[in-house]
């Protein structure tokens, strides 16, 4: 089951805890010194009290590479499978660096081969390039109809901390219903064919519709939902 898979890695270097610590240890490490070769590391932290972020797709890129979506616009194929299910085959077919030209390195980052509970952080490092610096993801909300967390295009080279906000993916009306919600307590894996909203927005979080088996005490959220920590050195020539 693709959401459960282990770390998925495309033709880039994942570099260990262990390297970077040597390379710090051995003075090959600075700061953003503005040099063309880069280590990064990449932290997600769930914020929610009570939702549950499934394993996330990233996908390391040029600046070229077309966003995985934009507010206001309709939610491409792939992002709806994302959102609505947290399925990330079709993220992982369209940007696998195999075939797509924009594309360094694309993968599924897990949690002990599993999704992100609340309060818990996930983390990876990269090596790279000098014109592959723009790191783009999508991890969904699992109990709800299809909100998600993401960013398009986020610049690597520099060292920052983001606050992300769920968004809406406009693909599945939020009728709160277990038939239609992947995460628990509902665990169910169907489409939902009714009208849904048809453009990407800030998502207005969970209300508890009568008859949902929703919980808003546990499964709301104030945005934002979760944060991410961008660490970046530049290897010294
Ligand atoms: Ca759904
Ligand atoms: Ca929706």
């Amino acid at each position: 089951m693709t959401r459960r898979a282990s770390l998925v890695l495309g033709s880039g270097l994942l570099l260990s805890l262990l390297a970077i610590m040597g390379f710090m240890a051995t003075g090959i490490l600075s700061a953003d010194s503005g040099d063309d070769q880069l280590l990064v590391e990449v932290s997600l932290t769930n914020l929610t009290p009570g939702q549950i972020l499934s394993p996330v797709f990233m996908a390391r890129h040029d600046g070229d590479m077309d966003p995985l979506y934009t507010l206001g616009l309709p939610a491409s194929e792939q992002l709806a499978m994302m959102a609505e299910d947290a399925d990330a085959s079709g993220l992982l077919t369209d940007y696998d660096p195999a075939t797509n030209a924009y594309v360094s390195e694309s993968m599924l980052l897990t949690l002990d081969d599993g999704p992100i509970p609340p309060g818990h952080t996930v983390s990876t490092q990269f090596q790279v390039d000098d014109d592959d610096t723009y790191l783009s993801f999508i991890s969904m909300l699992v109990t709800t109809n299809d909100a998600f967390i993401g960013a398009s295009g986020l610049d690597l080279s520099q060292s920052r901390t983001i606050n992300l906000t769920a968004y809406d993916s406009g693909t599945e009306a939020n009728s709160e219903s277990c038939a239609y919600i992947p995460g628990p307590p509902c665990g169910s894996h169907a489409e939902d064919d009714a009208m849904a909203e048809g453009y990407v927005y800030v998502h207005n979080g969970v209300h508890g519709v009568e008859g949902s088996g929703l919980d808003p005490a546990t499964h709301d959220w104030h945005n934002p939902v979760a944060r991410m920590t961008i660490k970046t050195w530049s290897l010294m020539k």
